[in-house]
């Protein structure tokens, strides 16, 4: 399968991240990339297809601001990286946002995705990347890969939070309908709710957004993810959730991915995004599915026969000793 990449998305490595009420050195590192890469055969570099796909998903307030936030960081006088303390809540509205602080608050929904130097180009070339994926299937492939990472899924159209910053696979779809794809699912797999992908497409009656995910009651990210959660307007029923409760292994999973798959192949698409993130692995740090290493050909192989033409997405994962073997197990098992 075509893979796509590029070096700059390494230049993103913030130091540390708020958990647990104790800062802690940041998750979301570029070790997992590289070993992603140990694990596959030639990648290709992504292309570059410019800014306006990023603002046909994104608002340019957001984008002008995470261009700019370390840079204005710094200006400020800060050290280190860069990161929200104080958030609107109950107050979203538009303000003057003048201080620094004001405008981390204004556009995250947590504190564990910290902006550093090299976080708006290691975001812009991993939205490159998936866009690569997307013109390789524009072009006739039946599937491609995105090594994505950062990742992007829990980015909205104007915030950050859950180490996303520019939502990868939402800019892949939306650059889909604008190649004249007219009706497109998400699938996302990985372990954490994709809530900034169903945030973008909430209304929208031509992509499909289902998501198999830990259920929120009890896993980041809390306040998306519930099964109640169907659309709104011309997207009504066009959001399933599917939350699964911890421990779930492959026998859990096939049937919910099962039901997933069927709503998506009701749905007629034309073009299936693929959020797929390791992290439902059993070994994964900060989750509680028990997938292993050969589960992923399976899962894979099943959506795979969906026959749509598919772009596969990185997102989660950070059992870094065995995220190059499943990716590459997933992929396999795609064909
Ligand atoms: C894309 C994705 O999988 N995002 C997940 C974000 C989850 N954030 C909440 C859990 C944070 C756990 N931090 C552990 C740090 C260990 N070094
Ligand atoms: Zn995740």
């Amino acid at each position: 399968m075509r893979a796509f990449w590029d070096a700059r998305q390494l230049a993103h490595a913030p130091a540390l991240e708020l958990h647990n009420g104790a800062f802690v050195p940041f998750g979301e590192a570029p070790v997992r990339a590289e070993a992603i890469l140990a694990a596959l055969g030639p990648v290709e570099a992504a292309a570059d297809h410019g800014e306006a796909p990023l603002r046909a998903v994104h608002s340019s307030g957001y984008l002008a601001f995470l261009r700019a936030a370390h840079a204005d960081w710094r200006a400020a006088g800060r050290e280190g990286d860069a990161s929200g303390y104080a958030w609107p809540v109950t107050r979203r509205r538009p303000l003057a946002l003048d201080r620094i602080d004001a405008r981390l608050g204004a556009y995250s929904f947590d504190a564990s995705s910290p902006i550093a130097a090299g976080t708006w180009e290691a975001a812009y070339w991993s939205a490159q990347s998936a866009l690569s994926a997307l013109g390789a299937v524009l072009g006739g492939a039946r599937a491609a890969f995105a090594l994505c990472r950062p990742p992007g899924h829990h980015a909205g159209r104007d915030y950050l939070g859950g180490y996303c910053y520019l939502n990868s696979a939402a800019i892949a779809a939306e650059a889909g309908v604008a190649a004249g794809r007219r009706r497109i699912a998400i699938l996302d797999v990985d372990y954490h709710h994709g809530n900034g992908t169903q945030d973008i497409f909430y209304a929208r009656g031509d992509v499909l957004f289902v998501s198999l995910h830990a259920d929120p009651v009890l896993d980041y990210p809390f306040f998306w993810g519930h099964a109640d959660e169907r659309g709104e307007g011309e997207g009504e029923g066009a959001t399933l959730n599917l939350p699964l409760p911890r421990g779930a292994d492959l026998k859990a999973y096939l049937p919910a991915l099962d039901i997933a798959l069927g709503r998506i192949a009701a749905f007629a698409p034309d073009l299936l995004v693929l959020s797929y993130g390791a992290d439902t692995f059993a070994g994964d740090p900060i989750s509680y599915f028990r997938l292993e290493t050969a589960d992923y050909a399976i899962v894979a192989r099943r959506i795979a026969s969906l026959g749509v033409p598919s772009v596969i997405v990185m997102e989660g994962g950070y059992a870094v000793d065995a995220l190059g073997a499943n990716a590459a197990s997933f992929l396999e098992g795609f064909g």
